[in-house]
């Protein structure tokens, strides 16, 4: 049957109408199932060994171009609609966003699916349905309130499966049930996303805002992902989630090898469990309690097979992100664990006395990540720089006792997304000016190279950019009620808000130059600056700075003195689709965190891949990005790891000397408690943002900040060059290809799946 045939088919099936007398939403309905159905005939992946990725996060983004992508229909099929009248970007418009992640660690999961799947490797990803996932972001009088999210609909790409298990509590058991997600690999096979959920989930529970009963588990489990957890309550929850999902990882895992008739004292020859972070941990008691349990094995024997097995990718160090529960806390939710945890906290103190690298400190405090570190057969970085940092500072104990265990995987994007899928017209320039075999083999985009001094194929990048950036102008003016004048400069930072990420120095740079044109200096080209983030609901500095942030834009858009030379533009609910429409308009990507906080970061390699110019710090991949695109094309600035890592150490960071030292530093931040500012915001969050960074600044800001002005106003100054500007554009897209998530997979395969 032809594409229009079987749509045709499907829209009269479901609403008795040919194509064209749909409307969007219901063509959305039948391309939907079309899509479904055509990946139902996509061959399974197989193979002597898979992995099983585990995962508290899964940030899929919107799923239907992504799919027509990969089933290589996305052409023909936005033809056969635009004949009929459609637009395709319109029914794409329909489509929810899975609300399933919260920031870098969970894109990267949905990253990896697709790049699995692309290499032909068996490996599905397993989850949680979180029925309203992350909080929608609202600003209401200048502040972030966090609301519901409610993204399932009756027709999705989940598919409800017979599968269900039974997960045992301290409070009593659950039933769960499994929803599955397929995932198609760019011209290759298919695998599943398996979201496991629980049968008696009350959505009823939720009155307000993201606010509900903590303590009903049975009814709440899969409500939210990271529900607040300031309190005992939130990290109980927290846990409950965490096993309920390796438990039914682990239940799930064995029933596959069961079935293919696999011997599990071979476990670790057909199966490799990828533990994401440390939320997954538990995996490893809970399959050495099933093994010993009811499969006949002894202690030993299960502890062999499941080392083996198990490995372990560290996204942060972070102190308060390394989990550490309390013993008391597990003890409540899964007792049946404590005995294992016990076990194996003792065979490490009979081995080492070293109290660092233990499982149960004196507190009686489990730290997860050592029970991956000791009982996994691998431990990664996600860049270079972060994986030097483990081995040489934070976990720097094991490295000595496993330096085999260590590696590095350098974190990369799917291309099918973030170049394929959100910026059609720079894929259609590369196709026709270095061929395509880009997209199965990412390198080839450094033929690009040759093209640099090629007046017409450079224009054509920046013509790329105008279209992209006069797009992004159309939406915000829609969607955020603001102008903006896609001949300014875009400069964009787009991430989760956190104090070490350093969106509060962004915005003293931003006062900076309000100030400065205040007093006649002006800039040779208008900047807009744009920011999107979301700020946990129990974090207060980081609501402190998105009202900073609201704030400024309030007084900077709205001064006719001003606005001509300047614009603040915080987006509502920034999210992936919206990162679709940011990324391929920005001209400089902001990766300004503090070297050394930033594990890898993944956004900086989605703009450089669309011709942004990346101004950073050497932190994460900012580094390696900086080592591939070589000086002039790119802008790096303030403190290295290093010294950081040193200030930390001596305890000798005082911010206030900073404050003193530079009039600079002292007009910018003193304006944040200034009457005109104060008028526009709340007194108590702006006090407190102005005391934190005089008198704590953990992350400091003061220390990077004058460097951070010299080194952005260089970069602005030089966007004026257009020529060379255009240059380094060109530069940045040809040496995006080691950042593609394809290499990145291959890498884990080679090292430590070895799947096929
Ligand atoms: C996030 C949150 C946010 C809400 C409150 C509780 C909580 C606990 C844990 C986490 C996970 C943080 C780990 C994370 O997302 N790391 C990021 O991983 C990316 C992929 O490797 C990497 O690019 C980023 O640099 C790193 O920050």
């Amino acid at each position: 049957m032809s594409l229009e045939q079987e749509l045709t088919t499907l829209t009269k099936k479901l609403y008795g109408k040919t194509i064209k007398g749909c409307n969007n939403s219901q063509l959305y309905d039948a391309v939907l199932q079309l899509t479904k159905d055509r990946m139902d005939r996509v061959k399974v992946l197989d193979g002597k060994r898979k992995v099983y990725y585990i995962s508290m996060e899964f940030l899929i983004g919107k799923l239907l171009s992504n799919n027509l992508i990969n089933l290589g229909i996305y052409d023909e099929l936005k033809d056969l609609l635009e004949a009929n009248g459609k637009d395709i970007t319109k029914i794409e418009d329909a489509e929810p966003e899975p609300s399933l992640g919260n920031g870098g660690l969970g894109r990267l999961a949905a990253c990896f699916l697709d790049s699995i799947a692309t290499l032909g490797l068996p490996g599905d990803g397993i989850g949680l349905n979180y029925h309203y996932g992350l909080f929608k972001q609202v600003f209401r009088k200048k502040m972030q309130n966090a609301e519901k999210n409610d993204w399932i609909e009756d027709n999705s790409w989940l598919r409800k499966t017979k599968t269900t298990y039974k997960v045992k509590f301290g409070c009593g058991t659950v039933t769960s049930v499994l929803y599955d997600i397929d995932v198609v690999g760019y011209e290759n096979g298919r695998n599943k996303l398996h979201l496991f959920d629980i049968k008696t989930i009350d959505e009823s529970l939720v009155k307000k805002g993201i606010y509900f009963d903590k303590t009903q588990i049975d009814k709440n489990l899969t409500l939210f992902l990271y529900p607040d957890d300031s309190d005992k309550d939130g990290n109980l929850l927290r846990i409950y989630q965490e096993y309920f999902m390796v438990s039914n990882a682990a239940q799930l895992i064995i029933e596959e090898e069961k079935t293919k008739g696999h011997d599990l004292h071979k476990l670790d020859k057909h199966v490799a469990i990828q533990i994401n972070d440390t939320h997954p941990t538990m995996v490893i008691p809970e399959l050495i309690r099933i093994l010993t349990k009811k499969e006949g094995f002894t202690m030993d024997e299960a502890i062999a097979v499941v080392s083996k097995t198990c490995a372990y990718t560290n996204h942060t160090i972070l102190a308060e992100a390394l989990e550490k529960w309390p013993l008391d806390y597990l003890k409540e939710v899964a007792p049946q664990l404590i005995p294992i945890i016990r076990e194996l906290d003792k065979r490490i103190k009979a081995k080492y006395k070293d109290e660092s690298v233990q499982i149960i400190d004196k507190q009686k405090r489990v730290h997860m990540a050592h029970i991956d570190i000791h009982y996994g057969f691998s431990v990664n970085g996600v860049a270079a720089i972060h994986t030097d940092i483990l081995k040489d500072t934070e976990l720097n104990n094991f490295y000595k006792i496993y330096p085999k265990k260590f590696n590095n995987k350098t974190n990369g994007i799917t291309f099918r997304r973030w170049l394929m899928s959100c910026n059609p017209e720079l894929t259609a320039l590369l196709d026709k000016t270095i061929g395509t075999g880009y997209k199965k083999n990412a390198d080839e985009l450094e033929k690009l190279l040759k093209f640099k001094d090629d007046k017409k194929v450079l224009d054509a990048i920046a013509d790329i950019k105008m279209k992209k950036k006069t797009e992004l102008a159309e939406y915000l003016k829609k969607k955020e009620k603001v102008e903006i004048d896609p001949n300014s400069i875009f400069d964009i930072q787009v991430k989760r808000m956190h104090e070490y990420k350093r969106q509060q120095m962004n915005a003293l740079y931003i006062i900076h130059k309000y100030l400065e044109i205040k007093s006649g200096k002006l800039p040779k080209r208008p900047i807009t600056f744009i920011f999107g983030a979301k700020a946990a609901p129990a974090y207060v500095i980081a609501q402190d700075i998105i009202h900073l942030l609201l704030v400024l834009s309030d007084i900077i858009n709205n001064d006719a003195d001003v606005n001509k030379y300047m614009k603040v533009v915080m987006v509502e609910n920034y999210n992936v689709s919206y990162a679709e429409k940011l990324i391929p308009a920005c001209d400089i990507s902001e990766q300004i965190s503090l070297a050394s906080k930033e594990a890898s970061g993944t956004g900086n390699m989605k703009f450089m891949l669309n011709g942004a110019v990346t101004l950073g710090t050497s932190d994460g991949a900012n580094v390696e990005i900086h080592d591939l695109v070589g000086d002039d094309n790119i802008y790096i600035f303030g403190k290295d790891s290093d010294t950081v890592i040193e200030h930390y150490a001596k305890a000798d960071y005082v911010s206030k000397d900073y404050y003193k030292k530079s009039k600079t530093i002292r007009e910018a931040v003193d304006f944040i408690v200034s009457d005109e500012v104060i008028k526009k915001g709340n007194k108590k969050c702006l006090t407190r943002l102005y005391n934190e960074l005089l008198n704590k600044d953990w992350f400091m800001t003061l220390l990077d900040l004058e460097d951070y002005i010299k080194v952005k106003d260089r970069a602005f100054r030089d966007y004026e060059k257009r020529g060379e500007w255009k240059k380094k554009a060109l530069v940045n897209i040809a040496k995006a290809g080691f950042f593609s998530s394809d290499r990145t997979i291959a890498e884990y395969n080679r090292d430590i799946w070895k799947l096929k």
